[in-house]
């Protein structure tokens, strides 16, 4: 029984029993939904959520909501905290979304890997800030189309660069690729880290990063989305694969199973049924429970939690080193 336990990654994450916890209906101005939040606790504790904000129109931006116990008694900024700038920025033209949040401790400020949404498709923007309040933004490091962008907190190797993973769909499918810079702005050595699977499988075709890497001491530990396209729509599940602490680059296991799919009211009925999204999570002051802030059906969002130790059991445990691309 208790072998059996271990190798359920789907008893892994328990659901907040009030969830979900953020709903346009809470919200202090209107808005159609509100989904896809970039997460970080601050310096003086509270959890801070940059929720992205679908307006009427169908053009998203972002709002930031902070609350002491990252759980409720949400204070949500009266007006948008980040919203499209098209006149300076045109690659913003039809909105901001799914920001993901990275503390980058030398520059003392946050980076928020967001999508601009450009006449030429979704493309990976980058901007930094101290407050939350003002913002200094660092226009597309990406072309379209790509997404599901966040960067690592420190830089790597002898020449010190900064990496970043996102998800560029190509000929070949979409799957996530490790890019690097010297300044935040110029970005090369473009190599794929994590590919879809084929076939029939949960996570074939389509995966993407979702919140940021978590650093552990067995390496980033990844959670990311898998796409399963079926009759009646897509079904976006989230999954488990770890990387090499100082080679970020190169996988140490993948779980074949997905750990949290969609399954309640608030996850199979909304804008997208059946899409758990994930863009932001927090770790508690027990310094074990990952909190991820997650959407349901693309219209609310939802908390879970999950050891940490326990995710890395299960990896280790059923868990396989990836199979090479094929030529
Ligand atoms: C992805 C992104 C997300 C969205 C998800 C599910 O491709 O567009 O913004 O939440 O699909 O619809």
């Amino acid at each position: 029984m208790k072998q059996r336990r271990l190798h359920d990654g789907m008893e892994l994450f328990r659901r907040y029993e009030g969830n979900p916890i953020l709903t346009a209906a809470e919200w202090p101005y209107p808005a159609h939904t509100v989904f896809n939040p970039g997460a970080v606790v601050l310096e003086d504790g509270t959890t801070l959520l940059l929720c992205r904000v679908e307006d009427h129109r169908g053009i998203s931006h972002l709002c930031a909501a902070r609350s002491e116990n990252g759980i409720d008694n949400w204070r949500i900024d009266p007006t948008p905290t980040f919203a499209p700038e098209p006149q300076c920025f045109p690659e913003e033209i039809w909105g901001v979304e799914d920001p993901r949040i990275t503390f980058i401790p030398e520059l003392r400020k946050y980076a928020i890997a967001y999508t601009s949404y450009s006449r030429g498709g979704p493309g990976v923007s980058l901007a930094l800030t101290e407050d939350f309040k003002s913002f200094e933004r660092m226009g597309v490091v990406m072309p379209p189309e790509d997404k599901d962008a966040a960067l690592l907190p420190r830089r790597f190797g002898a020449y010190g660069t900064w990496v970043l993973l996102h998800r560029p769909s190509t000929q070949i499918g979409a799957h996530i690729w490790i890019s690097y810079s010297p300044d935040l702005r110029h970005w090369g050595s473009h190599r794929l880290m994590l590919m879809a699977r084929r076939g029939a499988w949960w996570d074939a075709n389509k995966i993407g990063l979702s919140p940021p890497l978590i650093e552990t001491p067995e390496g980033w530990l990844m959670v990311y989305h898998g796409v399963r396209q079926t009759a009646s729509g897509a079904i976006y599940r989230q999954g488990l694969a770890l990387f090499d602490l100082e080679e970020p680059s190169r996988c140490l296991l993948r779980g074949d199973e997905w750990i949290f799919g969609p399954e309640t009211e608030y996850e199979i009925h909304g804008d997208v049924p059946g899409a758990v999204f994930c863009c932001g999570a927090t770790i508690a002051p027990d310094g074990d429970t990952l909190r991820l802030y997650y959407s349901g059906a693309d219209s609310c969002i939802a908390l879970a939690t999950a050891s940490i130790k326990k995710l890395l059991e299960w990896l280790k445990c059923t868990g396989r080193p990836p199979v090479l691309p094929q030529a």
